[in-house]
């Protein structure tokens, strides 16, 4: 295990990897949350235990309350209630086929608790729900008569994929105070979001956009205070920065919400420049700030950035990267909000109101930055 960690460490830039959290029984439910994952090679499943006495075990999309003969299992976890932290278990994704598990805890899996990773999407033959469907009606005994293929007919219409809630959002209030200029900012928070206040020094970061080729910001998910300036350097190919929302991730917030967001446009590079176009926000707030890359599907492989992101919460950078990559670029994220309306198609539409410098002078451009109350992002 040590030496493929390593291995996948040493092949797969940091930057796309990424570590999904799922909580094993959270709430004292039988379930996995979220119930699937869409995974790449060297992403990791971080399998969390919270109380009782669960566990991971991987079998076969045919028998899922059987053990798969060399599959991976943590073995029984018992957790007495209330006691952090929690022990986890970790999954290596080495590749794309679908893998399937359940908890081996009598009567919990014919209950439905079941997990996966890479499950066909909903309505096929192979879905999470076909795979759950399965464990409840064998009622976590030998699977399904002779190892056949599920039918569809197994499907039923219930999504279970558990898109991270929205935050419940609350608008406050605060004085905020940076040299000489004084001001009252209303700005939009839920727990765990950090009031705004402003750096003692403000600090600019730096975000590359594109770089090595790669469809990818460096770094992706970063923390700023009030008053911190966040620079996005242009890396050759055609690049944007557009602003989007937690629930949308790969469609410009104005879209969505009707806040005009900022956005680059979009910022050809040649593939011999030396000099790099940049494009620049001023942080106002506290509260996450989600983005993406509006060129062609971009955003569909994971081409995104935040800021502020709340990584102990669920909506976290890994949370909404996956959301991303799951809707592929397009749609919105039917359950996440609402009101989502679906016609997008992840695209930056147009120039944009931010300013592109075409040298290391910064424009001056400020973040229009989720002011008011943002009830449904
Ligand atoms: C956890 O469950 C297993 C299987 O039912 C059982 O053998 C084990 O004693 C349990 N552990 C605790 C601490 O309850
Ligand atoms: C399901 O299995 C449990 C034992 O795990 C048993 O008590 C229960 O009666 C079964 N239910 C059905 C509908 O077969
Ligand atoms: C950059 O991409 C946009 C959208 O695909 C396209 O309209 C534009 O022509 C591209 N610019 C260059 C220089 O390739
Ligand atoms: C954003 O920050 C600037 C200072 O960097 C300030 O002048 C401006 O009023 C802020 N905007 C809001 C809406 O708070
Ligand atoms: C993702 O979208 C692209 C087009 O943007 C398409 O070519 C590709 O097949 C899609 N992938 C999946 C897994 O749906
Ligand atoms: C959400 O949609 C419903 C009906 O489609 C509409 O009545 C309501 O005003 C919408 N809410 C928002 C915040 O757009
Ligand atoms: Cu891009």
């Amino acid at each position: 295990m040590a030496g493929r960690f390593a291995f996948a460490l040493s092949v797969i830039p940091a930057a796309l990897a990424a570590t999904y959290d799922v909580h094993v029984g959270a709430g004292g439910e039988l379930a996995y949350t979220p119930p699937y994952v869409n995974a790449v090679p060297g992403d990791i499943v971080n399998f969390i235990f919270r109380p009782k006495n669960h566990t991971v075990t991987q079998s076969s999309f045919e028998a899922p309350c059987v053990a798969l003969p060399g599959g991976e299992r943590s073995g029984f976890r018992p957790v007495p209630a209330d006691t952090p932290p929690f022990p986890n278990f970790q999954f290596h994704v080495a590749d794309t086929t679908p893998k399937w598990f359940y908890c081996g805890q009598t009567g919990h899996c014919g209950q439905g608790m079941v997990f996966a990773i890479n499950p066909a999407p909903e309505g096929e033959a192979r879905s999470f729900t076909a795979f759950r469907d399965l464990a409840i009606a064998t009622n976590g005994t030998a699977g399904a008569a002779s190892g056949g293929a599920a039918s569809p007919a197994a499907s039923s219409s219930v999504d279970t994929y558990v898109t991270p809630p929205a935050p419940k959002w609350a608008t406050a209030t605060a004085t905020v105070t940076q040299g000489q200029a004084v001001w009252t900012t209303t700005y939009t928070s839920y727990e765990g979001t950090p009031p705004p206040t402003p750096a003692p020094q403000p600090v600019e970061h730096r975000i590359t956009v594109g770089a090595n080729g790669e469809f990818v910001f460096t770094p992706s998910n970063i923390q700023a205070s009030v008053g911190d300036k966040v620079v996005f350097e242009f890396r050759p190919k055609n690049h944007t920065v557009t602003q989007s929302s937690f629930s949308n991730p790969c469609r410009p917030l104005a879209d969505v919400t009707g806040v005009q967001g900022f956005r680059s446009g979009f910022v050809p590079v040649a593939a011999d420049a030396t000099t790099f176009p940049t494009f620049e926000i001023t942080v106002n707030d506290t509260a996450p700030i989600w983005g993406y890359c509006g060129q062609g599907n971009h955003c569909g492989t994971g081409m995104v950035f935040s800021i502020n992101a709340v990584e102990s919460g669920p909506n976290n950078f890994a949370a909404f990267q996956q959301l991303a990559r799951r809707i592929n670029g397009t749609e919105a994220a039917g359950a996440a909000s609402g009101n989502g309306t679906s016609s997008g198609s992840g695209s930056d539409s147009g120039s944009g109101n931010g300013a592109v410098s075409t040298t290391s002078s910064f424009a001056a451009f400020v973040g229009s930055l989720l002011i008011g109350a943002l009830v449904a992002l």
